[in-house]
């Protein structure tokens, strides 16, 4: 039997109050929830507060590049995919510098969580307006604002057809830990966006704004699998905000797609010298 226990408890390097703990807290419950222990999972993100969520946890880990996490969790993911594999990160790791990723990610569908602690702002590198940032938010140096129209995460997902698109708050962690259980049991690409208030640098979206907006969308609104309907939804935003799963899209997951990962992972695999050999003769 695992538990929370397992996960272990560390010093974390955030700031008193940060939403980033009530993400960690809800982490950890899910897994034990589902009975994963520490060696099944592995959870790789990149550069920001929430890249650090995967030091704060007794699991294997891959702290990588800012706006790098989807391509080493794709990459592992079909080394191994027995792994429970999370991909963790920050607005401006997921949804700046790695967009791009993102997109090519939902694409190709691999079996993996995307766990994105959206706060609206660049918390590491204190306080710069980010893809998600509210138009209009003053910051150090958005100082008349910022002019850009903000991302709309759950659209895009939604629009490419995106396997699971949810959404949590760090501020609910039952709620969070629910969505969290059923995203990693979900077979295929899941994105858990979650509204995380930045106490030190999000002086506008702080957990008051987003407890007064947040309401939890009834089951069996609509058909998760409707994405019209779903895509009318993630255009809710503003004095109401919806929680919950948007969009739920059962297709090939990269994995299956591969048919020498049919039989057996492929770090079960033995490497075949002579194809290997005749390989390297070709370049001699
Ligand atoms: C390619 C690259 N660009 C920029 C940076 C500098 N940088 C590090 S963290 C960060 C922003 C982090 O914001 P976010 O991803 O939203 O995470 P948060 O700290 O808010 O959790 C930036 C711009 C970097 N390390 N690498
Ligand atoms: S700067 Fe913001 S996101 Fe980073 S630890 Fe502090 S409160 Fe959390
Ligand atoms: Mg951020």
């Amino acid at each position: 039997m695992v538990s929370v226990e397992d996960y272990g408890n560390y010093e974390t390097a955030w700031c008193p109050g940060c939403g980033d703990f009530n993400i960690l807290k809800a982490l950890k419950a899910a897994l034990a929830n589902l009975g994963k222990a520490p060696s099944e999972v592995l959870i790789v993100s990149g550069i920001g507060q929430a890249g650090k969520l995967p030091q704060y946890l007794n699991c294997n880990f891959f702290n990588g590049l800012h706006g790098r996490t989807l391509p080493p969790a794709t990459a592992a993911k079909l080394a191994n995919h027995e792994l429970t594999v999370l991909a963790v990160a920050g607005d401006g790791d997921c949804y700046g510098e790695g967009g791009n990723h993102l997109i090519h990610a939902i694409r190709r569908n691999p079996d993996i969580t995307i766990l994105v602690h959206d706060n609206q702002i660049y918390g590491l590198t204190k306080g710069q307006a980010s893809p998600t940032s509210e138009r209009g938010m003053v910051s150090k140096i958005q100082r008349e604002g910022v002019f850009n129209n903000p991302l709309n995460p759950i659209a895009l997902a939604i629009s490419q057809e995106c396997s699971f698109v949810s959404r949590g708050y760090a501020g609910d962690v039952q709620h969070l830990t629910e969505l969290l259980i059923k995203a990693i049991r979900h077979r295929g690409l899941s994105l858990v966006e979650v509204l995380q208030p930045c106490v030190t640098f999000n002086k506008l979206n702080t957990f008051k704004w987003y407890s007064n907006r947040v309401y939890k969308m009834e089951d069996g609104e609509y058909p998760l699998d409707d994405r019209v309907k779903a895509f009318e939804k993630s255009l809710e935003w503003g004095d109401r905000i919806p929680l919950g799963i948007f969009y739920v899209n059962e297709r090939p997951v990269l994995e299956d797609n591969h048919e020498v990962l049919r039989d057996a992972p492929l770090i079960r695999h033995k490497p075949n010298t002579e194809k290997v050999n005749v390989l390297i003769d070709g370049f001699m």
